[in-house]
């Protein structure tokens, strides 16, 4: 019977499940190359990490892994139900607090390796994790799509270590109470926007009045697979400041506090990188709790051994 290591974290109410040891050697190259030979050769240890019946779409997968880069702490892999991630800054500052759990790192800096570059992580005395997260830029400005039954939708394209749709003007009521609602009508805009030219993107971010005191916005945000982010979703923070920077919303280095659909918080800031371009580096700070270690059983004659479907 195969094994596999794993310890789970939530950061903001999203769950990461971070294999620590077992499963097939994806040998040396970039995290990029493992990357396409987990997705290519072993795609099945993907499923059995975080799908039914052992997990759910809601999980984030991060397979860790030695840096090819000796300057860094780690490499890794995100992944969920449906498939792989480029970046995850939810996922990132679980990895470190499951790092340090694991008595591995201690608080200061910490690079880490992603199949999109490296991000600089710091955990900090308090135990909370900031992130300086890969190039985020706005790709284009004010795209309009008719979602069927719901009417016209504005937004931008932008990337944040992941492909998102940010949508300020609609109509609907970011509360817990209304995901189903808010997963229909973002899906309906992914696949518009998708047909429209941006076939990159597979997240979608809807913006709102702050609930809690102190947060400059709320955010829902629909990941790939379908599950909503129960986190401010660190990528879609990142791309959410690229386009504030773009907009002159933002000062440089002043910050923004972006809340999640549970009202969990992450306090994000930028450094322009290049004006011109539009390019900012994001800091994304956040904290997350280790609650779960456990090995995974991967036993052959069980039907699910793989996952469900
Ligand atoms: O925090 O970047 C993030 C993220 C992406 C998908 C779920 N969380």
């Amino acid at each position: 019977m195969e094994r596999l290591r794993i310890v789970d974290s939530h950061t903001g109410g999203e769950p990461t499940r971070v294999v620590v040891a077992g499963g097939p050697d994806l040998g040396r190259g970039s995290i990029a190359f493992r990357r396409d030979r987990l997705r290519s050769e072993f795609d099945r240890y993907r499923r059995a990490a975080v799908g039914e019946p052992r997990g759910s779409e809601v999980i984030v997968g991060a397979w860790l892994l030695a840096p090819e880069d000796a300057s860094c702490a780690a490499g890794v892999i995100y992944f969920n139900s449906a498939g792989y991630l480029g970046m995850c800054g939810h996922g990132t500052i679980g990895l470190i607090a499951t790092l340090a759990h694991l008595g591995r790192i201690g608080p200061g800096e910490h690079r880490i390796e992603t199949p999109v570059g490296i991000v600089t992580c710091t955990l900090h005395e308090d135990g909370d994790v900031s992130v300086r997260n890969v190039p985020s830029w706005r790709a284009r400005k004010n795209v309009t799509v008719e979602v069927p039954e719901w009417g016209t939708a504005m937004g931008d394209v932008a990337y944040g270590g992941n492909w998102f749709f940010l949508v300020a003007q609609h109509e609907q009521d970011l509360t817990l109470a209304n995901v189903v609602q808010l997963s229909d009508f973002c899906a309906r805009i992914r696949r518009e926007v998708n047909a429209r030219g941006f076939p990159q993107v597979d997240h979608v971010e809807l913006f709102g009045p702050p609930l809690i005191a102190g947060a400059d916005s709320r955010n829902f945000v629909l990941c790939p697979g379908n599950a909503y982010d129960r986190s401010p979703c660190g990528t879609g923070t990142s791309a959410k400041l690229a386009c504030l920077a773009a907009d002159g919303k933002l000062a440089e280095g002043a910050a923004w506090v972006q809340e999640s659909i549970l009202g969990s918080t992450f306090t994000g800031s930028y450094r322009w990188l290049d004006r011109a371009a539009g390019k900012v580096a994001p800091v994304i700070r956040g904290r997350a709790f280790v609650n779960a270690q456990a090995t995974l059983l991967l036993d052959e004659r069980d039907p699910f051994c793989w996952g469900v479907g």
